[in-house]
Order: C-alpha cells, then structure tokens, then sequence
C-alpha cells in the first residue's frame, strides 16, 4: 500500500456523471429529445450513427442510460457508503426545457432534481451541476443550428437562470459547459454536435464554424456566471475544459514551438474564462485563416465581467505533437498532429495513461489562469470481468486511481496548487460518451447491463469501491 498525503478535512471527494450518460428515462415526466437520445451504439472504433430523429430498429443507449432515473436512492446509498461528500452530475436541459425553446420549464423535471438533490443532501453528499453536458435539445439543433446560431445564448441562459434561482440554496458548486474544448478537434463531426449541436455540411466551414460556436458558449457562459452572482453571492461557478497536456516530440526549438501553438489552441477557451480576454494569437489566427467572426465590443465587456470561479476539468491522457517541419505558422491540427507517446501505456480504447501529467497540467493551469482548481473527471474505462460469485477484481482501475491520486497529491503538497476537489469518472457504471458502449466502465460499483440495454441493471460492488472508500476516509493518505 502506498502512502499518500493527507488532503484538507473539507476536500470534496466524491464521484461524476452526466445526465444522459446514466439516467435512462428518455421520455418520462415530459423530458423532450436531446442530440444524446438520436446517437446509436457504437463500439471501440466504431463511431456512434447521429439519426435525424428517434428511427425505429436503431439502439439507442442514453434512451436507458444506467437506470438511475428509477433507481437513484440505492445508488446515493453507496455513494455514501463510499465516503462521498460530493456528486457531480448534470441536469439534462430537455427535461426543464424539452424543446429549449419555451418560455416556462416543465415542472415535473424540475422536481426529479429537486428530489434527487434532497436525497443527495439527506445522505451528506453536496450535488456539483453541470449546465450543458452534451445534451442540447434536439429541437435547438433542427430549427436554430445549435451554437452556430446567436439566439442560443439566451435560450442558455434562460435553462441557467431558471435552475439557479430553483437550486440556490441546494447547490452551491456549478458548471456551464462541459469541456467546452473537446470541439478543438473540430474536423470530427462527433464534438462539433456535442459541444455546440452542429451539424455541417460539405460546403460549411466546419473550423470557423466551431469557433463561432465556441464564443457563442462563452458569452452565454459569463452571462450566466454574473447571473449566477446576482441569485446567489455564495454560489462557485466555474468553466469545464478537457484537459490533456500536449506535449513537443523533442527538445528541437521548432517542436516546443509546435507544442507551444498546440497548447494555445486546445486552451484558449480557459483564457477567456479565466480571464475574460481571447488571447493575442488568436484574433492574429482569424484574420490569416479569413474567418469573419460575429465577436461584437458588447460581447468582449461581457466576456470580462462574467469569468469563472474556479477551474473544473477533466483528465485522462496526455497528447504528443508530430514534427511540424519548417511551417512558421505552426498550424497545429487535433488530432491529425498527434503521435503515440513511448514512454506511456495505453488503455484498450488507445488513451495513454500518464499520471505526471496530471500534476504537469495542474501546476500549468496554475500559473496560467491562477484560480482554484477542481478535477470534476479522471478515471480509467476498461472491460471488467464479473467472476460468478459477482466480485470484480479491477486492481488495473486501482493502480491507475492511485498513481494519478498521488500525482494529485504532489500537486497540492509540494506544488501548492490549491484544489477543492476530486470526483472520479463514472463512479457508477454507465453509457460511454464517445462509443455509447456499456462495455466501456468506468465505475467503483458495476451494473449490470450490456451494450444492448440488455440485463437486470442490478449494483455490485467491485474491488474498488473498497479501495476508494478507505482512501476518502483517510483523507487520501492510504493509497
Ligand atoms: P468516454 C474525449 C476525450 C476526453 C474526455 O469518455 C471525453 C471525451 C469525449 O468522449 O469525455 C469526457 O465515455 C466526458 C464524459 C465522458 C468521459 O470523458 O468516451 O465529459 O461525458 O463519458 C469519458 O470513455
């Protein structure tokens, strides 16, 4: 057993999901279609199909999720039987607003929360909330062109404003949109409908569409941190990015070069959130690419009024930058300029496990954005085997939990970043976003479900519910 340091009394640990991913109950109490509901099953390297519509004959994995729509109170049992003192998850737009477009929410969503949340409470666990976790209503999409479009802003703001005044006094952790970078890799259309509900065609361009997207999002998102401030002082709002550190090949000027422009590219949005300011390559980077961007001087006073609290993120892996050659413009492209890195393993779905990493990124956004930092997702998805006496033995999930908890650790011990909390991936079981597998698991406790939706969805406790429970009750001493 290695020994960790100890984290502060008052750290958050606790576990995250996102609505779609796990709820299930598609279509009850009113909840309307969001782009999670038209995306099909897909498999490792198989991309998930994007319908034009709910089709008939298709598999649709969000549409059952986990279950925890129906079988929340047992899960908060073992939340809590884990340590939990926080759970992030989001609440999906559709079931407040189930076109997006309304002028007045759906009661009935908005209870679900409000019972959820008084469970969550009643068990010592604070909910964390996520505003837009991949999870537009469709109806935005079809009839507005998600993101590419101005209005979204405030139908965004409107779902924000609308459950920050309902949850005032039962959340006080919140987040806008969920790693508002991922859309970096902008030529793939998969981020492009997650992030921002876009759909393009051949003749659109999809780079300068994603940027628009993007500031479309920011602008929502700080008005929705000073509206935030307005409903209530005490509330914590912060921004959500994907964060996987890039790294240069060599030690060659051009490829810390490369690395450098990479960087900037895949985190200018925490710029702006942070600092409420693009910054300067990239207004440079427009007028070369020819990009008329819609950034108005009304936007940019936004922009600076409304940065966020706290840095949310992610982190899984880590990104290495292929030699560029000797393009000053150093025109970074994700992921066509990445290559594997030799000095990391992967995971079977090819993410490279990199725990320095972690404490590399922490200590750069430290330095960078200067504000308190939250990791609201790390974990490792692998294919778990259940033994007929219903244990699964994930000792991979452990080693990877405890190398990167360390690395956390060091971060805060020896770095001083200063870090509220942690929350685990998929603490439970659920859909995968990117391959809409059940095979795909992340969770301390299994479910029992397949990529079919087939299965009693019954909870088990796997090796590492164990491991992580003794870990919060030791302040994360005991790894
Ligand atoms: P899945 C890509 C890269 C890093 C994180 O991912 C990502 C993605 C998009 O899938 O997503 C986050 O399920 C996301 C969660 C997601 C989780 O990481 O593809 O915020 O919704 O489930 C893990 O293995």
């Amino acid at each position: 057993m290695a020994t960790g340091y100890k984290m502060p009394k008052d750290f958050l640990w606790g576990g995250a999901v996102a609505a779609h991913q796990l709820e299930g109950g598609w279509e009850a109490g009113g909840k309307g279609v969001s782009i999670a509901d038209v995306m099909t099953a897909g498999r490792n390297g198989v991309p998930r199909k994007v319908t034009d519509g709910v089709k008939d004959g298709e598999v649709y994995p969000n549409h059952w999720g986990n279950d925890f729509y129906h079988r929340y109170p047992e899960d908060i049992k073992l939340f809590e039987e884990m340590g939990f003192k926080c759970f992030r998850t989001s609440i999906a737009w559709t079931r407040i607003f189930p076109n997006g477009d309304e002028a007045e929410p759906n009661e009935a969503g908005l209870k679900f929360y409000d019972d959820m949340f008084d469970d969550l409470l009643a068990h010592g666990i604070q909910p964390v909330i996520t505003l837009s976790h991949f999870e537009i209503p469709y109806h935005l999409v079809k009839k507005y062109g998600g993101f590419s479009n101005r209005k979204m802003i405030d139908f965004f703001v409107h779902f924000a404003k609308t459950v920050f005044k309902r949850y005032k006094n039962k959340v006080k952790y919140w987040m806008t949109f969920n790693e508002i970078n991922n859309q970096t890799a902008w030529s793939d259309p998969h981020p492009l409908l997650q992030n921002s509900g876009l759909e393009l065609g051949k003749d659109d361009n999809w780079e300068q569409a994603m940027y628009q997207a993007a500031h479309y999002e920011l602008v929502a998102s700080a008005l929705a941190v000073q509206a935030g401030h307005e409903i209530n002082p005490d509330f914590q709002i912060g921004c959500m990015i994907a964060m996987c550190p890039i790294y240069p090949l060599t030690a060659k000027p051009q490829d810390i070069m490369m690395a450098e422009r990479a960087m900037q590219k895949r985190y200018w949005f925490g710029d702006v959130h942070c600092r409420g300011e693009y910054p300067a390559w990239l207004p440079k980077y427009f007028d070369r690419k020819g990009f008329d961007m819609d950034i108005t001087a009304a936007d940019l006073a936004t922009l600076k009024a409304g940065t966020v609290d706290y840095v949310g993120f992610s982190y899984y892996m880590s990104f290495v930058t292929k030699d560029q050659g000797d393009d000053p413009e150093y025109d970074f492209k994700e992921p066509d300029d990445f290559v594997e890195n030799p000095y990391v393993e992967k995971s079977d779905w090819g993410w490279q496990i990199d725990p320095t990493g972690l404490r590399y990124a922490m200590n750069w956004m430290e330095d960078r954005w200067h504000l308190p930092q939250f990791i609201v997702e790390n974990g490792f998805g692998a294919y778990d085997k259940k033994q007929a006496d219903g244990s699964v033995h994930d000792d991979y999930r452990i080693s990877y939990f405890r190398d990167h908890i360390k690395a956390m650790e060091e971060a805060v011990a020896l770095d001083g970043v200063n870090l509220i909390g942690y929350t685990p991936w998929g603490c439970i079981d659920l859909v995968s976003a990117s391959t809409g597998e059940m095979a795909k698991r992340y969770g301390f406790i299994y479910v029992d479900a397949d990529d079919n939706g087939e299965g009693s969805f019954d909870r088990s406790k796997k090796d590492s519910f164990n491991w992580y429970k003794d870990v919060i009750a030791s302040d994360g001493e005991k790894l």
